[in-house]
C-alpha cells in the first residue's frame, strides 16, 4: 500500500516553482536552548536553502541565563564567529522578554523580504524554502507554514507528521484537527496550500512588510502561549489567509517539558489568552469563560491600542470568523446544521454498509523488538474489551483488518477506538465508519507509531515496562493511549498475514 506519505514525497519532488526572487531572514529565537541543539537548527537551514534565498539568519538570543548549561551566549557568539559565515548572526535582547517581544525585536532587526521564524530546535527538511516563498510570491497576504514533523527528543529520530491543519477548543487551547471530508481528491490535492483555521505557532513565514502592517504581534503578551492563536485570529479577520504547505516540511524537536518557567511563575498563557479574547473574540468571549471560569476576573493589562488596531484595520467580526473560516468548531449551543447533517448521513451509511467493509489487508500489531502482540483482553465479540500484550500467535484475538478509511477491526468484528483523553485507554467498540477515534494512521511496515489523529494521541504502553523490550514480564502489560512524543508512546510492526 502506498501512504499519503509517500505519495506526497513524490508528488513534491516533481513540483516546478517559478523563478523565485523573494530572499528571507530566518528569525531563531532562543532562550536556554541546548547551544547544540541550536547549531544543528543553523547547520540545517545553511545546508537547505538555497544561499541566494537565504539574506540572513538572525539569532535571537532572549537573554539566556541558564547555570545548567553554563554562559550560553559567551558560548554561541564563539561559535557562530567560528564556523558560520556572517549571514548568520547573534542579537541579544537587553533582558528576558519572552518569545513574542524577542520575535519582534528580531523582526525589526531584520533585512531579508520574508520572514522565516523558526524554534530554536529544528532541523529544516530538503526544498523547504522553495514552496514558502513561491507562495508569498503569489500574493503577499498569504502567511504561510511547512508541516511540522516530529524529531524525538530522546533519540532526534526524525518522523514525518501526517496532513492535518489548525484549530483550537473554547479554552484557547490549539490543537491538530483532521482535514475536512474531501480535502484531498486527487493527487494535485496533496501538494496543494491547505487552508488553516490556526497555526501551530513556531514555524512560519511572511512577507516582511505585512508583519508589520498587520500589527506584528500584540507586545503586550508575556514569554510563552496564546500568541499563535492571536495571531491566526487577526490574519484570517483582517484580509490575510493562513496555510499549510505540504511540500515543505519542518523537523522540530516536541519537548515533554519546557526548560524554563515565567520570571514571576505567572500563568501567561492565560495572561496572554485573555488578551487575545478580549480583542477577537468579540460576544464569543463567553464560550471562553464557560470553560475557564477562573480566567473571568484575572487581569490582562491594557489591550486598547489592540482594539483600536482592529478597528483601524476594519476586520471582520469573529462570527464572520467562524462561519467562513472555522465552521467545523462546535459552538455551545448551536450544533452545526453541518454537524447533524453529517451525523444522520453517517448513521444512515453504517448501517447500510456494516458489512460491506473494504479490507485492505489483515495484520498482527507486534510492539516493535519484542515478541508480543497486541490482543483484546475478552473475546473478539465483546464490546468494551480492552487491550493488552501478549506472545504473538496466530489466534482471532490478534487478527487485525485494517479498512480503506483508517479502521482496525479485530477478526471483522469490532473497531479499535481511542478514548479521548489519555486517562482511559482504547477499547473495542462497533465499528461506526465515522473516522473520528476509530480512525488510525500508521505504515504499513516495521517500527511506525500508530496515531489516532481525532485524540491526538498515540498508542502505547505503560512506561515501565518500555525499556526493556526482551522483558518477559511485558507479557499482559495494557496498552493504553499516550502523547505521541511520550516515552510510553511505542512504535509498532504490522506484521502482514497472507
Ligand atoms: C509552541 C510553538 C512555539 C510558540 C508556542 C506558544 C511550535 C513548533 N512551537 O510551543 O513557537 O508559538 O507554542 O507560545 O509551533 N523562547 C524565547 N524566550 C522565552 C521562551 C521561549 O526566546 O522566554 C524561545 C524558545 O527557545 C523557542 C521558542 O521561543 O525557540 C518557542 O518556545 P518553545 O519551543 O518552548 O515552545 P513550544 O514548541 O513548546
Ligand atoms: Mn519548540
Amino acid at each position: 500500500m502506498v501512504t499519503a506519505n509517500m505519495l506526497l514525497m513524490s508528488l513534491c519532488q516533481t513540483q516546478e516553482y517559478p523563478k523565485l526572487y523573494l530572499n528571507t531572514s530566518v528569525i531563531i529565537c532562543f532562550y536556554n536552548e541546548d547551544p547544540s541543539t541550536l547549531f544543528r537548527t543553523v547547520h540545517s537551514v545553511l545546508d537547505q536553502t538555497p544561499a541566494e534565498l537565504l539574506h540572513e539568519v538572525l539569532l535571537v538570543d532572549d537573554s539566556s541565563d541558564g547555570e545548567l548549561l553554563g554562559n550560553i551566549h559567551n558560548e554561541v557568539e564563539e561559535f557562530v564567529g567560528k564556523n558560520f559565515p556572517p549571514k548568520v548572526q547573534l542579537l541579544k535582547t537587553m533582558k528576558r522578554e519572552g518569545l513574542i517581544r524577542a520575535r519582534i525585536f528580531g523582526a525589526k532587526k531584520a533585512t531579508g523580504q520574508v520572514l522565516i521564524f523558526l524554534d530554536s530546535h529544528c532541523e529544516v527538511n530538503r526544498e523547504w524554502v522553495q514552496p514558502l516563498i513561491a507562495r508569498i510570491q503569489e500574493n503577499r497576504t498569504f502567511v504561510v507554514t511547512p508541516i511540522i514533523d516530529i524529531i524525538n527528543s530522546d533519540t532526534f529520530q526524525y518522523t514525518s507528521s501526517p496532513l492535518v491543519r489548525g484549530g483550537f477548543n473554547w479554552g484557547l487551547h490549539f490543537k491538530w484537527d483532521s482535514l475536512p471530508d474531501d480535502t484531498l481528491k486527487t493527487n494535485e490535492d496533496f501538494v496543494k496550500p491547505i487552508l488553516s483555521p490556526t497555526m501551530a505557532g513556531g514555524l512560519f513565514a511572511i512577507e516582511r512588510e505585512y508583519f508589520f502592517d498587520i500589527g506584528e504581534y500584540d507586545a503586550g503578551m508575556n514569554v510563552w502561549g496564546g500568541e499563535n492563536l492571536e495571531i491566526s485570529f487577526r490574519i484570517w479577520m483582517c484580509g490575510g489567509r493562513l496555510e499549510i504547505i505540504p511540500c515543505s516540511r519542518v523537523g522540530h524537536v516536541f519537548r515533554r517539558r519546557r526548560p524554563y518557567g515565567s520570571p514571576n511563575g505567572e500563568d501567561t498563557m492565560t495572561y496572554n489568552s485573555l488578551r487575545a479574547a478580549h480583542v477577537w473574540l468579540d460576544d464569543y468571549i463567553e464560550h471562553f469563560f464557560h470553560v475557564r471560569p477562573d480566567a473571568r476576573h484575572v487581569s490582562y493589562g491594557d489591550v486598547g491600542p489592540r482594539q483600536r488596531l482592529r478597528r483601524l484595520m476594519k476586520c471582520q467580526s469573529f462570527d464572520w470568523y467562524l462561519k467562513n473560516v472555522y465552521p467545523e468548531l462546535t459552538v455551545p449551543g448551536k450544533e452545526s446544521n453541518q454537524t447533524a447533517k453529517k451525523e444522520t448521513i453517517g448513521k444512515l451509511q453504517s448501517r447500510r454498509k456494516y458489512h460491506k467493509k473494504n479490507y485492505v489487508a489483515t495484520y498482527q500489531i507486534k510492539l516493535s523488538g519484542s515478541r508480543l502482540c497486541v490482543e483484546s483482553d475478552k473475546e473478539v465479540t465483546s464490546k468494551g474489551s480492552t487491550l493488552l500484550l501478549s506472545v504473538c500467535s496466530r489466534t482471532k484475538k490478534q487478527l487485525w483488518s485494517v479498512t480503506d478509511k483508517g479502521e482496525m477491526v479485530l477478526a471483522q468484528m469490532l473497531c479499535m477506538e481511542s478514548p479521548e483523553s489519555s486517562k482511559q485507554k482504547p477499547r473495542l467498540s462497533k465499528c461506526h465508519e465515522m473516522g473520528g477515534l476509530q480512525e488510525w494512521k500508521h505504515h504499513d511496515d516495521i517500527d511506525t507509531p500508530v496515531y489516532n489523529i481525532a485524540a491526538g494521541l498515540c498508542l502505547g504502553i505503560s512506561s515501565s515496562g518500555i525499556k526493556d523490550f526482551a522483558n518477559p514480564n511485558l507479557d499482559n502489560t495494557p496498552v493504553i493511549m499516550t502523547v505521541c512524543t511520550d516515552t510510553s508512546a511505542a512504535k509498532w510492526d504490522f506484521v502482514k498475514i497472507p
